[in-house]
């Protein structure tokens, strides 16, 4: 009985295990400008998703990063904006459908300095997951 009772508990802790990682939330994996990088001014934004996300539900800005300010701040301010293309760095037209990619195009002529890469994605569990990431324009 006993033994019966510690292989229960073993297969319950593998399933919590396993579901555990299923269920975890989308992360960005990947992305070019890297974090912190320098770069000459790149065309576009890349990000990859560690699982597909819903992009009519999701948000992806770029915003300059005026000296000084906090980007976790800024896109706390930013994020939830609307008709704000004006402002922002990317031309992103947002998007529809399902994707673990996604390209945002950047404005042409931008000036050198730091630059924020924002997003707020939907996770397949269905909770939220914001983030950020800066790169700088040489
Ligand atoms: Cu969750």
């Amino acid at each position: 009985m006993l033994r019966f009772n510690l292989l229960l508990a073993g297969a319950v802790l593998t399933f919590t295990v396993l579901t555990g990682t299923a269920a975890a939330h989308t992360e960005v994996t990947h992305m070019v400008p890297a974090a912190s990088s320098s770069v000459a001014a790149p065309k576009t934004v890349t990000l990859d998703l560690s699982e597909p996300v819903n992009l009519r539900f999701s948000t992806f800005k770029v915003y300059a990063l005026p000296a000084g300010s906090d980007a976790a701040a800024l896109s706390k301010a930013k994020l939830n904006l609307k008709y704000d293309s004006a402002e922002r760095a990317d031309l992103f037209p947002g998007a529809s459908g399902l994707a673990a990619r996604v390209q945002i195009p950047l404005r042409a002529g931008l000036k050198p300095g730091a630059y924020v890469v924002m997003w707020h994605l939907l996770s397949d569990d269905g909770h939220p997951v914001s983030g950020q990431s800066v790169f700088r324009i040489k």
